[in-house]
């Protein structure tokens, strides 16, 4: 009778372990499955971040890659600038300063600046290359 504590307590932790291990197969079969479907837009593989100043983007191309999930970050090093790139959806500024896009077609999109900031606004261009 001494044992019988120890014996509760390791079929309980069995049934612990067992129950966790349902609960990660069934979120594996969800992912499978979300993958199948659609490109899902939380997670990136890749991240490229755009930094803005007075009045210029920290370069003059930013480089994609089709078909790969990327996430975009944006920082205002001086000034309040943002990113607008219609063609693939992509509009940061300082509130939302974070977006996963995915990039479908090949091409060189023009990124300006999405806030009006001053003298040197419409200078601010850069381009989006997805290759
Ligand atoms: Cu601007």
């Amino acid at each position: 009778m001494k044992n019988t504590p120890l014996l509760l307590l390791s079929i309980a932790l069995l049934l612990v372990l067992a129950a966790c291990g349902g609960n990660s197969g069934n979120g594996g079969n969800a992912t499978d499955s979300g993958k199948e479907s659609a490109v899902s837009p939380a997670t990136a593989d890749e991240k490229v971040v755009i930094k803005a100043s007075n009045f210029s983007f920290d370069q003059k191309e930013y480089h994609l890659k089709k078909g790969v999930p990327v996430q975009i970050v944006f920082e205002n090093e001086s000034g309040h600038h943002g990113v607008l790139v219609p063609e693939l959806n992509l509009q940061l500024d300082e509130k939302s300063n974070s977006q996963v896009i995915f990039p479908e077609q090949t091409g060189t999109f023009r990124m300006t600046c999405a806030i009006f900031c001053g003298s040197g606004h419409s200078q601010m261009s850069a381009d989006i290359i997805v290759e």
